[in-house]
């Protein structure tokens, strides 16, 4: 079998990387070759994404390949979801994409649900109502008359925008689309009844493509300037969280897992939407996976509340490496303040430290002192939430879930996964850590022919990839 060499760029909130998948013979390796920052950039109030600087990494990152001599078979963009930039009539890109976390879109669901009922919403879309879904996104783009958005001929979701950059070809990623709250969960095409009510032309986005779809291939200038070649460019699973769950090494469909980063996002794979009146009312969400399955799933605010103290500590002058910090949760047994991680008043506060200590007062609690024990604080009421929204999801399930794969760079926090494994009493099995960019060479194998499904891709990333599995203990 030929070796195949797959460039995944996944990015992220604050940062990207580039990894080459490696797969010959169902073996797979992964490694990184490139790491960029995702930089938000704040003009006149308002937050965007510097697009042109990822573009600049994204080409940096081809030259460094075709530099190093790797033979790069196809190239696959996957980035966090719901934000999208603007394209004019004469393809030019308008401006910069604004970005989920600027409060633009503070109480415009409830505006938006005076024209139209936030049950119907949720029936058509079967997404989770949050304030930063392009739907509202683009709801108060019109009301503050946005000039891009009037003098857009299309808006594209961030992996087929960066696609575009690199192809010159337009597309609508299916998984990545899904998160806008504009596509109908049922027929996976938008709902033009919500572009009617949001007062948006239809034809401003783009007819939906399926993850492994090949978009085309680099631009001529690019292949030449790079010296990389016309490689083609695959619509891979473009949402995050999809490619992550394309990674899950499970073998059977019993699990439920746990994309552990920035946010942690707790769900299982189904067939169809889970669209009812429980699911509704702990707004859980249906976004579409590979191969026609929707990720049923909730959003968990995960290490974002960790993150968020590390950079005040940081500006004090303390720094400590993820082992100390897993160390210094462990020593705290006696603190047992718990927050609630998706209490709006973590979404974006000045300060995180702050905000806990004032949710612990007004909750009746002791508020963390030492930076030890806020530490604790935050992964004590990761687990308890956790240990709810599996609740939940077992509640909604036809099937008994009998394993939780928790995928992602949080997996390799220990102490976690056992807290987790305890709280939910069933096996933890953590890894793969790079889930998403191993999902996202994964669907480019399929785009290419060299595997035919996800049971297959999944059966090659547990024999190729480690796990380490967490046991409930007795307490
Ligand atoms: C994770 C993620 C989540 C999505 C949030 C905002 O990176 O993609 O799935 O809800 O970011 O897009």
């Amino acid at each position: 079998m030929k070796k195949y060499h797959f460039l995944a760029f996944d990015i992220g909130a604050t940062s990207g990387r580039a990894m080459v998948g490696t797969l010959e013979e169902n073996h797979f390796s992964i490694q990184e070759v490139n790491r960029f920052p995702n930089t938000l950039i704040e003009i006149h109030g308002k937050l965007y994404w510097n697009i042109y600087r990822l573009y600049d990494s994204l080409k940096e990152t081809l030259a460094l390949c075709a530099g190093k001599g790797i033979h790069i078979d196809s190239i696959g963009i996957d980035t966090w979801g719901v934000d999208f930039g603007y394209v004019g009539k004469d393809g030019s890109l308008l401006g910069l994409p604004r970005a989920y976390r600027d409060p633009y879109t503070k109480g415009a669901p409830d505006e938006f649900f005076k024209c139209i009922s936030r049950r119907e919403v949720y029936d058509y879309t079967g997404i989770q109502i949050m304030e930063f879904n392009s739907l509202f996104q683009l709801f108060r783009a019109k009301k503050e008359k946005c000039s891009y958005l009037e003098h857009a001929d299309q808006i594209l979701f961030i992996p087929d925008l960066l696609s575009y950059l690199l192809t010159g070809r337009r597309i609508c990623e299916y998984t990545d689309a899904s998160t806008s709250q504009l596509l109908n969960a049922r027929s996976k095409q938008f709902e033009t009844a919500l572009f009617d009510v949001a007062g948006l032309p239809s034809d401003i986005v783009g007819p939906v493509v399926m993850p492994g779809t090949i978009i085309d291939s680099l631009t001529d200038e690019l292949a030449r300037s790079t010296g990389i070649g016309k490689i083609p460019v695959v619509a891979v699973a473009g949402h995050d969280t999809a490619s992550a769950v394309v990674a899950v090494p499970a073998s059977d469909s019993r699990f439920a897992y746990l994309s552990s980063g920035t946010w942690s996002l707790m769900g299982i794979e189904t067939d169809q939407p889970v669209i009812n009146d429980v699911s509704y009312k702990h707004n859980f969400t249906n976004e579409g996976g590979i191969e026609g399955t929707i990720r049923f799933l909730k959003n968990i605010t995960g290490m974002w509340l960790l993150e968020q103290c590390r950079k005040e500590w940081n500006k004090e002058g303390c720094f400590y490496s993820y082992q100390q910090i897993m160390e210094m949760a462990k020593h705290k047994t006696s603190f047992y303040s718990l927050v609630d991680p998706d209490n709006p008043c973590f979404t974006n506060p000045v300060s995180m430290t702050a905000a806990i200590k004032t949710y612990c007062d007004e909750t009746g609690q002791i508020p963390p002192r030492e930076n030890a024990e806020f530490v604790r604080c935050i992964f004590i009421s990761l687990v308890d939430r956790y240990r709810q929204v599996l609740e939940l999801l077992s509640e909604m399930t036809s099937f008994d879930i009998d394993k939780l794969h928790v995928i992602g760079g949080g997996a390799k926090n220990y102490f976690l996964n056992q807290l987790t494994a305890n709280a939910i009493k069933r096996p933890v099995i953590a890894g793969p850590y790079e889930a998403t960019a191993v999902g996202n060479c994964m669907v480019q194998a399929k785009a290419l022919g060299v595997v035919a499904d996800r049971w297959e891709m999944r059966r090659i990333i547990a024999s190729s990839l480690p796990v380490e599995i967490f046991y409930p203990e007795n307490n």
